[in-house]
């Protein structure tokens, strides 16, 4: 803990010169521009947000995991909303009560911060050692990057997987929030075609899932794999697993009191949708809260993709996906 507050709260001459030569050598980085107007950059073997690789890298250097923290893993747009406000609620359900719970006047990105982002980026919006124990935090990275402590403290890792089809149209309409302008469906071709060649952000996605799935089967007291759809069609026994492997399992007591149908209730998409922070306000990183929360349904890829789109997909995903076991539901 102390030497973590000596990274924050030192920002002397010797980090400034790594800072300088780190932005130096991201300028070399490969570089793509998305249709939306995002400029990923190749770092090696995946491709990031060129805003935050700074913050990756810092990540990845200084992040020292605590036995009892609980890592959270998506893709963009798998559903990371909403598996932060389930793992905020399952691990402070005994200090709030559903009724006062934070998530009712605060987005869920501000509850579990995006340590890339938030805690590592260039403007970062909160210290690690404000967070309460234990620590829920999130983060986009693959697998492979992530920080060599996540991988030899005890700490947990949740990841939670969503058919691409949905993720793919899902940050579509993401990324023209993101640059302010209308959704454009004449821009699907282009971010499709670049999205198979792997480059969207954090991608390619396939080895961003496959790294996680393997992590999951060698090491599943470690790593617990979700799908965003499994958890749509019976999400009382994926939340129970979910409370399990955080160490926090409901009890007999709370099961039949009803807790876990609270937690349902207070994390589902209509009624985080519906209240007036994620409404009418702005995350402490200043994007408004609705752009997290669109249709939250499984399927919708279909009112966008052709048909030939899909064959191209169902192609690559018969050879990228081969011999996993992992399978994906898209209705
Ligand atoms: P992020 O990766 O930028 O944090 P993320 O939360 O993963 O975003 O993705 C947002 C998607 O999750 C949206 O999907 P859609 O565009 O297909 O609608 C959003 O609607 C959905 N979502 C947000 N909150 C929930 C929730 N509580 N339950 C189910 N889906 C949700």
């Amino acid at each position: 803990m102390e030497k973590l507050k000596e990274t924050y709260q030192t920002c002397g001459d010797e980090e400034r010169m790594g800072e300088k030569e780190m932005e130096v050598v991201l300028k070399t980085l490969p570089m793509e521009k998305l249709p939306e107007g995002i400029d990923p950059c190749f770092y090696e073997r995946h491709w990031y947000r060129s805003k935050f690789i700074h913050g990756s890298i810092k990540f990845q250097e200084h992040f020292k995991a605590q036995d009892t923290d609980l890592i959270l893993a998506t893709f963009p747009k798998s559903g990371t909303t909403w598996l932060k406000a389930l793992t905020f609620t399952i691990a402070n359900r005994n200090n709030y009560p559903v009724s006062e719970s934070p998530l009712l006047t605060t987005n869920p990105h501000d509850l579990v911060p995006f340590l890339e982002v938030d805690v590592y980026g260039k403007n970062p919006i909160l210290k690690l050692e404000d967070l309460p124990s234990p620590r829920v935090l999130g983060t986009h990275m693959p697998y492979s990057a992530l920080p060599i402590s996540i991988k030899d403290s005890n700490c947990r890792v949740v990841y939670l997987c969503r058919n691409l089809l949905d993720m793919f149209i899902s940050y579509r309409h993401f990324a023209a929030k993101l640059s302010n302008t209308p959704f454009d469906p004449s821009l699907i071709e282009e971010s499709f075609d670049m999205f198979c060649r792997g480059v969207s952000s954090y991608g390619p996605f396939w080895d961003h899932v496959l790294e996680y799935w393997k992590a999951s089967q060698e090491r599943p007291d470690k790593v617990l794999f979700l799908k965003y759809e499994d958890m749509k069609e019976d999400p009382i026994s994926h939340f129970k697993v979910l409370a399990k492997f955080m160490g926090l399992p409901f009890s007999a007591e709370e099961e039949s009191q009803g807790v876990i149908e609270e937690v349902l209730k207070l994390c589902s998409f209509n009624n985080l949708k519906d209240l007036e922070v994620n409404k009418n306000e702005k995350t402490r990183r200043g994007n408004p809260c609705s752009m997290f929360f669109r249709k939250g349904e499984v399927g919708d890829w279909a009112n966008y993709l052709t048909p030939s789109m899909l064959e191209r997909i169902n192609k690559l995903m018969e050879e990228k996906f081969a011999g996993s076991g992992l399978n994906f539901k898209f209705s």
